[in-house]
């Protein structure tokens, strides 16, 4: 297939070919037939008044799937808005990603024309449902930019192509014999990677039904049966406290955890548990799923497995050369294959100090590989990238909103171990002793949340006299890791 190839992703929504169900997506209770969600996808696509990109307020609705499902239907690239976004947060990914329409309820920082979301056929007037599907765009064309943090600075536009989608869903496919038998749940957010582009975009290429829970709680889980569950660690960590809502989980064909690492603990309980090894599985939004462990293969606590389709790794020491594969010696993990990324959003410059010439995108994380190609991930170089909950987030974006209160002199935020979240935002703040009170901590904790999003508030407030500093000025972040309390 060459790169002007027409795409066909979601091709299970576009062909139609393989069996429908009534309910072949369901969200939060309601449901639609591929046919329906078709029709009223392919609606919405004609209500839009241009070709560019469309905001959407990404809560876990059906008219997330429908107005997501119709832009990309329609060759329209979509910008998922997170819905605990503050309006700064949301006013940076509307003007960053240049959309030119907003889909979703009316919202503060947010002056662009409004296109309302139809979610059944009743819902359209006749004369906008005549489903014929638009003609393809081409496979490198954009199909969604997905807002996500770096060490420093405002969130970052992550343009990913339609092939890079399909390809990233295809090599699942075959890493875990994921078909159109399959019945996929998770109660993950609609505005990332795991949540929308595999659980929802990649149900709707390969014909799998998806049940999106409303909340990944252990008891919502419980209650949805399905054959393949996806979950973050902190949602796995929550089932494995839970016996009766792990052992209902037993009938399932596969258990997945990805987004952040899963603590072997959890593994080795929800084995107990449900009789199940959990298939641990690594990416990034840059990258889509890179490594994963094989539903036809081993499964090993604590590793991510084999390259999944067409990806490729390699991990190199600092001078550059390749790192044995000894299982031992830790490299940098780099990566390359046609699901990876076209570039950070108007960035030239950021990207091309991770994304070579040659193609290989340089992660940020610290790895291992066996003599049998299974990786371990021990890390990420920059301790300024937090996972919390499975959510990415910068400590530069979280320490530059709370500078601005006038209260907080000097800050740094750092993610310290978690047993339920992996990792919790904690914010150090130097602050005038008369300030240093309960009050000013939750008001730290509510600005971030309103600022930036909920997601990203600091769980934890410490005042400190002064923050550990090198001889350059430089935050010893390392050094303040290491002292426990
Ligand atoms: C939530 N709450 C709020 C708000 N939002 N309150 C006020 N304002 C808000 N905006 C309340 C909830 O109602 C709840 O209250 C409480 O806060 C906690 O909410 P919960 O959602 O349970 O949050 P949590 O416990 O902090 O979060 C755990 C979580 C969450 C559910 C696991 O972190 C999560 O959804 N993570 C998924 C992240 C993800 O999908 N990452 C993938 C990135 P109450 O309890 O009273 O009801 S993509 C990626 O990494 C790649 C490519 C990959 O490899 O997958
Ligand atoms: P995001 O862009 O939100 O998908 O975050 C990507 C980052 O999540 C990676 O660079 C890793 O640091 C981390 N990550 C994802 N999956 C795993 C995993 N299975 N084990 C360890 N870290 C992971």
């Amino acid at each position: 297939m060459t790169s002007s190839s027409p795409t066909t992703f979601l091709r299970a929504l576009r062909d139609l070919d393989l069996p429908d169900h009534p309910e072949a997506v369901v969200v939060d209770g309601r449901a639609l037939s591929r046919a329906g969600l078709r029709a009223v996808a392919v609606a919405f696509g004609a209500r839009l008044p241009d070709a560019g990109p469309v905001a959407v307020f990404a809560e876990p609705t059906l008219e997330t799937v429908v107005a997501v499902s119709g832009c990309l239907l329609a060759g329209v690239p979509v910008v998922p808005v997170p819905p605990d976004a503050g309006p700064a947060e949301t006013a940076h990914v509307v003007t960053d990603s240049g959309a030119t329409c907003w889909a979703g309820p009316p919202r503060e920082g947010v002056d662009l024309p409004v296109v309302e979301v139809p979610t059944v056929a009743d819902d359209v007037p006749a004369r906008d449902r005549p489903d014929d599907l638009p003609a393809p765009v081409a496979e490198t064309e954009t199909a969604i930019v997905l807002y996500t943090s770096g060490t420093t600075g405002a969130p970052k536009g992550v343009v990913l192509s339609h092939r890079a989608l399909r390809t990233g869903i295809e090599g699942l496919a075959d890493a875990w014999g994921w078909t159109g038998h399959d019945v996929v749940a998770h109660g993950l957010p609609l505005f990332h990677t795991h949540g929308l582009v595999l659980g929802v975009l990649g149900s709707l290429h390969l014909g799998s039904r998806v049940v999106h829970t409303g909340r990944p709680t252990p008891q919502a889980y419980a209650a949805t049966p399905a054959t393949v569950y996806f979950g973050v660690p902190t949602v796995w960590t929550r089932v494995a406290r839970d016996p009766e809502a792990a052992r209902a989980l037993s009938g399932a064909r596969l258990l997945v955890s990805g987004s952040a690492p899963l603590p072997v603990p959890v593994f080795e309980r929800l084995r107990e548990l449900t009789g199940h090894a959990l298939v641990e599985r690594y990416g990034m939004t840059e990258t889509m799923i890179t490594l994963s462990t094989r539903a036809d293969g081993e499964r090993r606590p604590g590793w991510v497995g084999l390259p999944v389709g067409e990806a490729r790794t390699r991990l190199r020491a600092e001078d550059g050369h390749e790192v044995p594969a000894d299982g031992e010696t830790v490299g940098r993990l780099e990566v390359s294959g046609p699901m990876l990324f076209d570039g950070y959003l108007n960035l030239p410059e950021t990207t091309a100090e991770v994304l070579g010439p040659d193609g290989w995108f340089a992660t940020g994380d610290l790895a291992v590989v066996d003599a049998d190609g299974f990786h371990r991930i021990v890390g990420r170089e920059s301790v300024d990238l937090i996972k919390s909950g499975g959510y990415r987030i910068g400590a530069g974006e979280i320490e530059t909103s709370l500078l601005a209160l006038p209260e907080v002199q000097e800050v740094a935020v750092l993610g310290l171990p978690d047993e339920d979240l992996g990792q919790r935002i904690v914010a150090y703040a130097v602050v005038a002793p008369e300030d240093a009170d309960d009050a000013l901590a939750a008001r730290m904790v509510e600005h971030v949340a309103a600022d930036l999003s909920w997601h990203k508030r600091p769980r934890e407030v410490r005042f400190v006299p002064s923050l550990p500093r090198n001889a350059m000025g430089k935050v010893q972040k390392k050094l303040m890791l290491d002292v426990p309390g």
